[in-house]
């Protein structure tokens, strides 16, 4: 499964994962051995490669004729591409998606190898050792699509309400593989709703964006209570004949600020969240659907509705449940912790915006990311540091102007880039890391944020959380014990909800992780042991304290 609805019905597509693939490691002790490897998994999931960090060759056979589009979801970290021994492309980054296309293949059995790489090197900027697991394998999703010499590459929609009427830009990016113009018209249907677009003519080997604002009738709105979903369907046509298609579901809901508050659909949003990292004690990274839904259940039943998904962009299949169940999403680009030294290093920011770009790009259409991200915890006290900052924080705004964007800072009141984002952020561990009023902590941090940005922003506690080990309890709630974890969370995240000049807050974390080795000392059982739930999705004592404190407060601060 690639995403949670069918994307064509006329293109032929072929998921290529969801199958066992044959997979030979380059390194380790069980170098050039031949194994079958299910993709999508990763492969510390196999016994053999529990702690593997290096390289190896993954292979499969696919049947295909003409032009082919192979869509990668994610690979970690590197993936270099071939088709019958012939190199494809190359791609960073395990946790954006990915296309190349083959043009002009052979009818028959063609050989896909992909060479993937987990090591840290200095090529890898924003793969470090770090206080999550940078898996290795092909960890989500694989799909073949047939297309021809001209073809629907993406649709970005963009609603808007005009008083009592649902508008929408509607941008379809075509592109044409031919040598010369060619000319298509377009059909686009929604519900009841069809627009036509004729004579469409595309420059050869060029992407053509058809941008238009139409206006949609009878459609319910999205919203954390009712997350109302429709198809759209795209459709080329040459005279009348319909040879090409694309669908994406899309939801009618507008994100605005006001002043300090964030707005859904002209309501004050209070967000109630959980940061979630992509990591399961059996999946790892490459967590199946069903996990997935099952963590949501969970982070709903604590009477949340928010994800933050630390400290990278998503699996898409989990983006699409959000959609569906009503989880608004702070989305963020791959970053977490560089010093101003690592952010200077030649590659950071090629490696930086490919991502953020590819993070937008790909998951625009999502009704339920209502907040971009970047650079968590980086270097944003620092000349040098701020204006990457800045640089990323402008690259978001041009890419997508429709949703506010934000950093999470540790950097407080040495901070030097609250001026960038729409809404500041900062993550706080008092009584966990340090011996702080939570409120004073909280106050100070407010009245900071607003004597170094012109306008007033709304605010929100990204991270704020402390450590339990499951299975440890004690009545002394002494530190790293259940009890201990339950009784500071609740003087961390009741001060937060209750104070008006704060939007909500994100706490650290759903679920226990596994951390690189590099951090065994840093982290007992080379885990981050700060989740509600362990690795297995067991509950600790806290996951009835948030639930019980979160139900004290509801997704909207006004009544109405
Ligand atoms: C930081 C960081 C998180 C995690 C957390 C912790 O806020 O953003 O990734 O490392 O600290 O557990 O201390």
């Amino acid at each position: 499964m690639i995403r949670g609805f069918k994307t064509h019905y006329i293109r032929e597509v072929e998921e290529l994962s969801s199958s066992l693939w044959d997979f030979v490691p380059s390194d380790g002790e069980y170098a050039l051995k031949q194994y079958k490897m299910l993709v999508p998994s990763c492969w510390e999931s196999h016994p053999h490669f529990v702690n593997y960090r290096g390289k190896g060759i993954y292979t499969t056979k696919f049947y295909a004729s003409g032009n082919v589009k192979l869509n990668f979801k994610g690979v970690s970290h590197t993936a270099n591409v071939y088709v019958d021994d012939e190199f494809v492309g190359t791609h960073y980054n395990a946790f954006t998606p990915f296309s190349f296309i083959c043009k002009n293949l052979t009818a028959d059995e063609h050989t896909l190898k992909i060479e993937v790489d987990n090591d840290f090197s200095e090529q890898s900027l924003l793969h470090i050792p770090n206080d999550y697991m940078t898996y290795g394998g092909i960890n989500r999703g694989v799909e073949l699509e047939t297309i021809g010499e001209i073809y629907i590459k993406r649709i970005h929609f963009s609603p808007f309400k005009e008083g009592d009427v649902w508008k929408a830009k509607v941008k379809v990016f075509i592109e044409n593989l031919a040598n010369d113009n060619l000319f298509v018209d377009l059909k686009l249907i929604l519900d009841y709703n069809m627009f036509d677009v004729s004579d469409i003519e595309v420059a050869a080997n060029k992407t053509l964006e058809v941008e238009e604002i139409f206006e949609f009738k009878d459609v319910e709105p999205w919203s954390m209570e009712e997350p109302n979903l429709y198809i759209i369907s795209a459709f080329l046509e040459v005279e009348g004949d319909v040879f090409d298609d694309y669908v994406e579901r899309v939801g009618f809901r507008e994100i605005t600020l006001d002043g300090d508050s964030i707005l859904l659909n002209g309501k004050k949003i209070r967000i109630k969240g959980f940061n979630r990292h992509e990591d399961h004690a059996q999946f790892g990274c490459a967590i199946p659907y069903s996990a997935m839904v099952y963590d949501l259940e969970l982070i709903k039943d604590m009477g949340a509705n928010s994800i933050r998904t630390c400290h990278y962009p998503n699996d898409e299949l989990f983006l699409d449940l959000c959609d569906e169940m009503g989880i608004l999403v702070w989305e963020e680009s791959h970053a977490r912790g560089f010093e101003e030294e690592h952010m200077l290093k030649p590659n950071f920011d090629k490696q930086s915006e490919d991502c953020i770009n590819e993070m937008v790009v790909e998951h625009f259409n999502h009704p339920s990311i209502y907040i971009w991200g970047v650079l968590n915890e980086c270097a944003s006290d620092t000349k040098a540091g701020s204006l990457i900052h800045k640089k990323q924080l402008e690259q978001l705004a041009t890419l997508d102007n429709t949703r506010p964007n934000t950093f999470a800072s540790n950097k407080h009141c040495r901070d030097l880039s609250f001026e960038y984002p729409t809404v500041i952020s900062n993550n706080m561990y008092p009584l966990w890391y340090f011996d702080r009023s939570v409120l004073e902590m909280l106050s100070g941090l407010i009245a900071y944020s607003r004597e170094h940005s012109t306008t007033l922003k709304p605010y929100i506690v990204s991270e704020i959380g402390c450590g339990g080990i499951y299975g440890s309890r004690n009545r002394t709630k002494e530190k790293w014990t259940e009890d201990g974890q339950a009784d500071i969370l609740e003087k961390q995240i009741t001060p937060i909800l209750e104070n008006p000049d704060c939007t909500g807050v994100y706490i650290w974390q759903f679920c226990d992780i596994r951390v690189s080795t590099e951090w065994a000392m840093k982290r007992p059982r080379t885990h981050n042991n700060k989740g509600v739930v362990d690795e297995f999705r067991r509950e600790k004592l806290a996951y009835y304290t948030v639930k019980k404190v979160f139900s004290n407060y509801g997704n909207y601060f006004d009544k109405n």
